[in-house]
């Protein structure tokens, strides 16, 4: 059985498609007419395992989904699980960049805002109890957009200790310390745990 990836973001499918190859694993997108899943959950846990539950349970078969976000130390840890809609309900990418960069104009070029990207990865089985993991990346919010690869925020996030956004990265690089392939390698390894019971 094929695992589908309960997401809807194609800069998600594209790093969790790369992270599964490499292992030799089949994974495939969600059909387009898929149900839409409403999250309404606090908690990326939350909404990761309530993506990953509705698409298995439809599909009646294994489903992964991510739920990620960025948290801004000097927002106390907003956007958060409102990354996707931090700017409103149907903002694009550059809506939410620009509105991340008005709420911390004031902090430029004195203060360097440390922030952290997470993910929570569900991965839904029916008939079995959900499994959850996470994953964190620690950086810097910069003024200025840098790099035109992945997606999201990408362009503003400079990694720690890098010099690099994660713009400036290939998949393969970012898929090397992201917050995303960090829960990717723990849902795995929990996985071969449950194998070798
Ligand atoms: P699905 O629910 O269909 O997976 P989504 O984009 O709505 O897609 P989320 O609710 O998890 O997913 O929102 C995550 C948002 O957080 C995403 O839209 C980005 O704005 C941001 N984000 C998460 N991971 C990111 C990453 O690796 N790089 C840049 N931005 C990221």
């Amino acid at each position: 059985i094929k695992l589908l990836l309960a997401t809807r973001n194609p800069g998600k499918v594209r790093e969790i498609a790369a992270f599964f190859a490499e292992l030799g694993w089949e994974v495939e997108p969600v059909p387009a007419d898929a149900p839409e899943v409403v999250e309404d959950r606090d908690t990326f846990a939350g909404n990761a395992a309530k993506k990953a539950e509705e698409i298995a349970a439809f599909y009646n078969g294994p489903a992964l989904a991510d739920d990620s976000g960025l948290e801004v130390d000097a927002l106390e840890g907003r956007p958060g699980v409102y990354s996707a809609r931090f700017a409103g309900e149907n903002a694009t990418d550059a809506d939410n960049n620009r509105k991340l960069l008005e709420e911390l104009s004031g902090l430029w070029p004195d203060d360097h805002p440390t922030a952290r990207f997470v993910s929570a990865i569900a991965l839904a089985r029916p008939g079995q109890e959900t499994l959850v993991s996470f994953g964190t990346l620690e950086g810097v919010i910069t003024r200025e957009a840098r790099g035109s690869n992945g997606f999201g925020y990408d362009p503003h996030f400079e990694v720690e200790r890098s010099g690099r956004t994660l713009a400036e990265m290939s998949v393969e690089e970012k898929n090397r310390i992201s917050h995303r392939a960090k829960a990717l390698r723990s849902m795995v390894d929990m996985l071969r745990m449950e194998q070798d019971q």
